[in-house]
């Protein structure tokens, strides 16, 4: 068979244009695919949710591709043992209590798992502002990243979902735009973004799940976002939290939308 270079294009278009449009209204909308990103995406899609999954990079991972200063190890505790056997993950004990991965393997694991379930990832486009209607978020305003990169002057689009996950990260970008345009005050202590402080991998693990709540109507944070959120520590490479955070978090949305 002689390959038509026009057809290759037609094909291309035609099946992003239909994941595309069937993601305009979808369960749970996610910005962002780092750990905590890619891992609520599993276990929302694994019970049949439909889930829409925007990430700015061409890859996704976030920052858990360069483990620690770029020496590409990730550490977990054992609780963060038993979700990454859940994907399949080896994990290697390395003294009680720490165990190590390889960042490449478990990024590639978890964004398997995520598509696998039934994610739509999109790549390369940015959360740019929410659909706000009412005092709730009733899904993400989103254009190409190239468009932000070159400054361009290009109106978004948007899509709808009943929940929109915040799992930008330290940037927290998702909540800076709720802060700065809404009106309306977060649930954190302040009405606003507390700021995440500074290194302590102890304190930063063990406040996630206590900070991975809907911090604003239709919007649940999680990740690093979640302790940036509630002014609670980072924690630098160790990754067990970002995957608890992340199932926490798909768990609690999974109740609201019974
Ligand atoms: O930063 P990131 O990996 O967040 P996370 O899931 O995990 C944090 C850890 O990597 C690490 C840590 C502890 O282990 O402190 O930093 O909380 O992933 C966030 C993703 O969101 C994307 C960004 O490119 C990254 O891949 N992102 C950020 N802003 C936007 C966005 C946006 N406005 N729209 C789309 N994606």
């Amino acid at each position: 068979m002689q390959l038509d270079d026009i057809k290759i294009s037609e094909a291309i278009i035609e099946r992003y244009m239909k994941k595309l449009i069937a993601s305009l209204d979808v369960d749970v909308a996610i910005a962002g695919a780092g750990p905590s990103g890619l891992t609520a995406a599993f276990y929302l899609a694994k019970k049949h949710k439909k889930v829409a999954l925007f990430e700015r990079h061409l890859s996704v991972g976030g920052g858990m591709w360069g483990g620690g200063m770029m020496f590409n190890e990730i550490v977990v505790q054992e609780e963060g043992r038993k979700i990454l056997q859940e994907f399949d993950v080896d994990t290697k004990k390395w003294q009680q209590g720490y165990y190590t991965a390889s960042s490449v393997e478990t990024v590639s694991s978890l964004t398997r798992a995520a598509v696998k379930a039934g994610t739509q990832i999109f790549n390369l486009i940015s959360v740019e502002d929410v659909m706000l209607q009412k005092g709730r978020v009733t899904g993400l305003v989103l254009n190409w990243s190239a468009t932000q990169i070159a400054n361009l002057h290009v109106d978004p689009l948007t899509i709808r979902s009943k929940y929109v996950i915040e799992a930008t990260g330290h940037p927290t970008e998702v909540l800076k735009v709720i802060e700065r345009k809404s009106g309306k005050k977060l649930s954190t202590p302040s009405g606003g973004i507390e700021g995440e402080r500074s290194m302590w991998a102890d304190v930063g693990e063990k406040s996630l799940i206590k900070n991975t709540k809907e911090v604003f109507p239709g919007v649940w944070v999680t990740g690093m976002a979640a302790n940036a959120a509630y002014g609670s520590p980072r924690m630098g490479p160790i990754f067990g939290g970002m995957l608890l955070s992340g199932k926490y978090c798909a768990e609690q949305i999974l109740k609201q939308l019974k």
